[in-house]
């Protein structure tokens, strides 16, 4: 199929609030850009609205898309994730030549994205997933943006997604992360971050709020002022600024308005169990991705509630000094987070065959996306001091902060147990630092019960090699099972 008039540089379906923003963006960078839309009232409205903001060619049908877009075409799919991504690329594949590209940008499984590459591969076609970060309004003003796909993809995507893509220091937010379903899968360990993230936010303020008694209003000037160091970012930005907003009808703080029950849809879901198949204990994530499971069991609550309904102990703590332990209790257990969260990665790019850059995921993430952070830099420098860093822990910068933390971290744990404030994140994230640096776990004490039970066998301290002890035989004998 062909077509003398095609003009666009790229083509976009699902103008949905994420595709009609991308959309937006990329025309607003001077190319041209073919938009359609199932409903096409859709595709109407954008052009109505904001069609002076840049070349659309508005399309009517997924054909007038295709013959509309240069050669080798690119077209965007930004639909919802999963069945309409499956029945738009259905549609749209008949239509398309050999060497175009199929560009995926929703928020898809990357096991997705695997099958569907493979699909495309053997029809002569490129299909590329592509993690956009950033909702709605980095969508229009600059997402940080992860892809996979072929290199001869990304090389024509190129040019378009990095004029799109947020901006830090002159360098673009956005990479080639690896072949085919790498850049979905970062973006899937990127929102698991942000769950753990939201989580450890969310406690601290239960915390400030519950312990040392102060008003919403009170705990937004203490995150105001945590976001003039080393917590910067656009979370604990957002968050000071939620906590201040009073709601317009019943003149309550806004957070007393809102339902306490929150929704795990995918990414975070997606995330624990990608973990767990990748033996990497990413607790931090899994625990904030509970937390929401845990919250939306409202049933239970209630049911809990009413059977303990005890007052906690009045837990007695000086108010200056208890902020500065949760700042630092914070601080440490976001260290923790992301520290799982680039080890997830890592395993995952090992068993998959991606080479990824990790330094450059700290670089892409440091703007535009939700979990854009002054953090991201030092994870960046630490990648680029050790690229194979064996955890991002202990590096000298993270070491100290944490060393720093720890005891302040300690008695913020142990206030919230007093105090019946449940901080699943705060208490998880210290549980994996003291695991990580104990000198002896209980896993030996696992090992032996194992081997008793089930035969399982063990290795010893003292010599090499693969052991059994015969538990129910006379004076317990050991055998070498292997060397
Ligand atoms: P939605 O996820 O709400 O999807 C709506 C779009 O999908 C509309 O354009 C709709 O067309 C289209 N669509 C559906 Br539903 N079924 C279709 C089908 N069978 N055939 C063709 N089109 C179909 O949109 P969104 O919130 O803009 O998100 C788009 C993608 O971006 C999602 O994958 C999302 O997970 C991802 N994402 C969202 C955010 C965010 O902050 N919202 C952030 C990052 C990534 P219609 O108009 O005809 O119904």
């Amino acid at each position: 199929m062909g077509n003398d008039d095609a003009r666009a540089t790229i083509g976009l379906t699902g103008l949905a609030t994420m595709g009609r923003n991308l959309a937006r963006n990329i025309a607003r960078n001077g190319h041209t850009i073919a938009v359609h839309n199932r409903t096409t009232s859709k595709m109407t409205a954008l052009i109505d609205e904001f069609g002076d903001e840049g070349d659309f060619v508005g399309c009517e049908s997924l054909e007038d898309l295709v013959a509309a877009v240069e050669r080798p075409r690119a077209i965007v799919i930004m639909v919802k994730a999963g069945e309409a991504t499956d029945a738009v690329v259905d549609e749209l594949v008949p239509l398309l030549d050999e060497g175009d590209i199929v560009v995926d940008a929703g928020n898809a499984h990357y096991r997705d994205t695997l099958r569907r590459q493979e699909a495309l591969e053997e029809k002569g076609l490129h299909f590329v997933g592509m993690g956009v970060s950033g909702g709605e309004e980095g969508a229009l003003n600059g997402p940080s943006i992860m892809v996979g796909g072929s290199d001869h993809a990304y090389e024509v995507l190129q040019p378009v997604v990095e004029s799109i893509a947020a901006d830090v220091d002159g360098t673009p937010c956005c990479a080639h992360i690896g072949h085919d379903g790498a850049g979905h899968f970062v973006k899937m360990v990127h929102n698991g971050i942000e769950y753990a993230d939201m989580q450890l936010i969310a406690e601290s303020y239960d915390l400030l709020r519950s312990v040392a008694g102060m008003t919403p209003a009170e705990v937004a000037d203490v995150f105001e002022e945590w976001n003039g160091g080393d917590l910067e970012s656009f979370l604990i930005e957002m968050t000071a600024d939620v906590l201040r907003h009073t709601d317009a009808e019943t003149g309550e703080p806004f957070v007393d308005v809102v339902r306490d029950a929150a929704e795990q849809k995918g990414t975070g879901r997606w995330t624990v169990q990608d973990a767990l198949d990748l033996g990497v204990p990413i607790t931090g994530i899994a625990e904030a991705t509970f937390a929401r499971s845990l919250s939306g069991h409202t049933e239970q609550r209630a049911a809990a509630r009413e059977m303990f309904s005890t007052t906690p102990e009045e837990v007695d703590v000086d108010r200056d000094s208890f902020v500065d332990q949760v700042r630092a209790a914070l601080y440490a257990s976001k260290v923790v987070a992301y520290a799982q969260g680039f080890d997830q990665i890592a395993a995952g790019a090992e068993e998959r065959g991606w080479d990824i850059d990790l330094g450059e995921v700290a670089t892409i993430w440091r703007g535009g996306c939700i979990i854009r952070a002054q953090f991201l830099d030092r994870i960046r420098e630490a990648y680029a001091d050790e690229p194979d860093l064996t955890t991002l822990l202990t590096t000298p910068y993270f070491a100290e902060a944490v060393t720093d933390g720890v005891d302040a971290w300690r008695e913020v744990i142990v206030a919230a147990v007093r105090g019946g404030v449940p901080t699943p994140a705060f208490s998880s994230s210290l549980a994996y630092f003291d695991g990580l640096r104990r000198d002896r776990l209980p896993a030996a004490l696992i090992q032996a019960l194992r081997d008793d039970f089930g035969a399982h066998t063990y290795e010893r301290v003292d010599r090499e090699g693969t052991f059994h002890t015969r538990w129910a035989e006379e004076g317990r004998p050991e055998e070498q099972v292997s060397d």
